[in-house]
């Protein structure tokens, strides 16, 4: 049994995509970063940067301790290796897929994140940053499309990059990129949304949280953060 500890964000839809395709048994542990329940105890013991999404697999294939996982990229390479699936085992091809996972890692999610930043919650509008953010994002939407061009997904098979990028193209219009811009993009983006596995993990969502809404008091939870 994989036990998620999940909020509704981007990060928090990739492990449920990976679960729902895999056909794995779950058990969704809400983890609302709204009031601030990253930082519970009990939490930060498995994941200590106070980020969801996090995993703790009570049945590892060792047949040891269970484990504990933080980190979306790792949580996806952990189920793909356990399961079999959406991850070659061939270095040549299983490389072809991590390139893009952590591309999406360390460039989509972190761009697009600040792009949501700047663009929607800083409590003062400043331009150089939105700027910034909202054409870093567009550089990567164009290495996603020029990527898409002769692939039907990422790395040619469906695989775990897909369920990495996906959840971060989802609110592109809050990111200020219009898909009509990159056709090979929006041709993988409706092929995405048409999954039946992705749409079970954006219904399980909608069952967790109705709709999220940004409060002063969570502002201040998640934007207000500082080591002590
Ligand atoms: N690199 C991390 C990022 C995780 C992350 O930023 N999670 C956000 C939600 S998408 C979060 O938990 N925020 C809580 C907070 O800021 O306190 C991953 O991919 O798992």
């Amino acid at each position: 049994m994989i036990e998620l500890y999940y909020w509704t964000t981007p990060n928090g839809h990739k492990i449920t995509i990976f679960l729902e395709e895999a056909g794995m048994d779950y058990e969704i542990h809400p983890v609302n970063i709204s009031t601030g329940e990253q930082f519970a105890e009990a939490f930060l013991r498995i994941a200590p940067n106070n980020r969801i999404p996090a995993i703790r697999d009570t049945a590892p294939a060792d047949g040891g301790a269970p484990i504990s996982i933080f980190e979306s990229g790792a949580i996806l390479e952990y189920l793909a290796e356990k399961s079999g699936e959406f991850l070659p085992a061939v270095p040549r091809d299983k490389y072809n897929v991590l390139q893009w996972l952590y591309w999406q890692m360390a460039g989509l999610g972190p761009m697009a994140g600040q792009n949501h930043h700047f663009v929607q919650y800083a409590p003062e509008r400043i331009p150089y940053a939105m700027e910034r953010y909202v054409k870093e994002t567009n550089r990567l939407y164009g290495v996603l499309n020029k990527q898409l061009a002769d692939k039907e997904y990422i790395a040619g098979a469906y695989s775990i990059a897909d369920m990495a990028c996906y959840p971060w193209i989802v609110p592109y219009e809050r990111q200020q990129q219009n898909l009509d811009d990159f056709p090979n993009l929006k041709r993988w983006f409706n092929a995405m949304a048409a999954r039946p596995a992705v749409q079970r993990a954006y219904a399980r969502a909608k069952e967790v949280n109705e709709a999220s809404t940004v409060t002063p008091e969570s502002r201040t939870i998640l934007f207000g953060q500082a080591a002590r």
